[in-house]
């Protein structure tokens, strides 16, 4: 009868083990938590990274720099916005973080003004991307929430068409 009942527990202890590591590991890789440093490129699943316009003037193209190794852009317009992009922020929770876009050292990156926003309209962060190549640091001490983003558009203020807008990867950098 003891050894029976010594079976039974140890069968249950494995199962509640299994539970603990696979549920741990599980949540782990499904959910950033808190503070935790979250990258969205613009090759992730429409959910994380969102491109609205005109679906024929997205271009895509290469780079040392890219991560994944492309990138994606669009032709700038001076005045009224045609193509636009989000980068969703993948928390569950409300964090303070720094913002840092990687600027493709590509000619799909030569504005002078990209302008990026945090969660809907405001005051724009302007980054002249034909002068930088990897991560730039646009914003800090930014509060983001869940379901929050950071969207660039296309319009520029220089001439129409004279200079692209590019995209790719966006770093959520948690600070506290
Ligand atoms: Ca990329
Ligand atoms: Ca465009």
């Amino acid at each position: 009868m003891f050894k029976i009942v010594k079976k039974e527990n140890t069968l249950l202890l494995a199962v509640i083990m299994f539970i603990t590591i696979f549920s741990t590991s599980f949540f782990n890789t499904s959910v950033a938590s808190a503070a935790q440093d979250t990258i969205v490129d613009d090759q992730n699943a429409s959910y994380y990274f969102f491109k609205g316009g005109d679906a024929r003037y997205w271009k895509t193209g290469t780079c040392s720099l890219c991560v994944n190794g492309s990138y994606t852009y669009t032709g700038n317009t001076t005045s009224t916005v045609g193509n636009y992009a989000y980068w969703y922020y993948r928390g569950f929770t409300t964090e303070v973080v720094d913002l840092l876009a990687n600027i493709p050292n590509a000619i799909g990156a030569n504005t002078t003004n990209a302008t990026y926003f945090v969660t809907g309209y405001g005051t724009g962060y302007s980054v002249n991307q034909k002068a930088i190549g990897g991560y730039t640091r646009f914003a800090t001490n930014r509060t983001i929430n869940p379901g929050g983003y950071v969207e660039l558009r296309d319009r520029t203020g220089e001439p129409s068409g004279t200079t692209n807008i590019g995209f790719d990867s966006m770093f959520f950098n948690g600070i506290k």
